[in-house]
């Protein structure tokens, strides 16, 4: 029986406030984060034994070879449980500013400089119609790209066919921002980038 928990959260509820407030932190760790874990584990259960001690990663990446009867309720509640992890580890209280390095150079070859960067991250995550995620991934040539994703689908799942590692995600679901900006999808992005954790994305760029 697959056996997924909840993974620690690495800093308190408020540590990244007044971007992301404490209350939004609590439940979508709690409640939305939990309920991805729980899922993941009931739509693993339907399955054989060769699916019950898998990384959630390596579920990702063949999620063809999930049977169709789990295969949607798999992508779904193992995308949302993967992505909520990377999600946490890319913030940090005090974070924000840019990358440096090797990443910094990837990201100038694909956009042409941080800032259009930014640009165009912002602008296609708020532009994203109904839920769905932001990603920064590496590709199969080594360098970055921009990619949105409907609902909890994983980048991982695009491993087979682009080798796609997901770096930086932004959670543009109504549940990660609308207790303090409602609406305002663009203003949870823009404070955003206030609490992003660069050095977890190099690391994962580099690994
Ligand atoms: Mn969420």
């Amino acid at each position: 029986m697959a056996n997924f928990t909840l993974p620690q959260l690495p800093y308190a509820y408020d540590a990244l406030e007044p971007h992301i407030d404490a209350r939004t932190m609590e439940i979508h760790y709690t409640k939305h984060h939990q309920a991805y874990t729980d899922g993941l584990n009931k739509a693993l259960g339907s399955l054989g034994p060769e699916f019950q001690n898998m990384e959630v990663v390596d579920i990702l990446k063949n999620i063809d070879t999930v049977p169709e009867s789990a295969r949607g309720a798999v992508n779904f509640h193992g995308g949302g449980y993967n992505n909520h992890t990377l999600f946490w580890n890319n913030m940090k209280k005090g974070g924000g500013g840019e990358p440096s390095g090797e990443l910094a150079d990837a990201i100038k070859k694909t956009f042409g400089s941080f800032a259009d960067f930014k640009t165009k991250f912002q602008a296609d995550s708020v532009g994203h119609q109904g839920s769905g995620w932001g990603w920064l991934a590496k590709d199969a040539s080594g360098g970055v790209k921009f990619v949105t994703m409907p609902n909890q689908t994983s980048p991982w799942t695009k491993w087979k066919a682009e080798k796609l590692t997901p770096l930086l995600g932004l959670d543009v679901w109504e549940h990660a921002y609308y207790l303090k900006y409602q609406n305002k999808r663009a203003d949870y992005v823009t404070a955003w980038w206030n609490v992003v954790n660069w050095d977890e994305v190099a690391k994962r760029f580099k690994a």
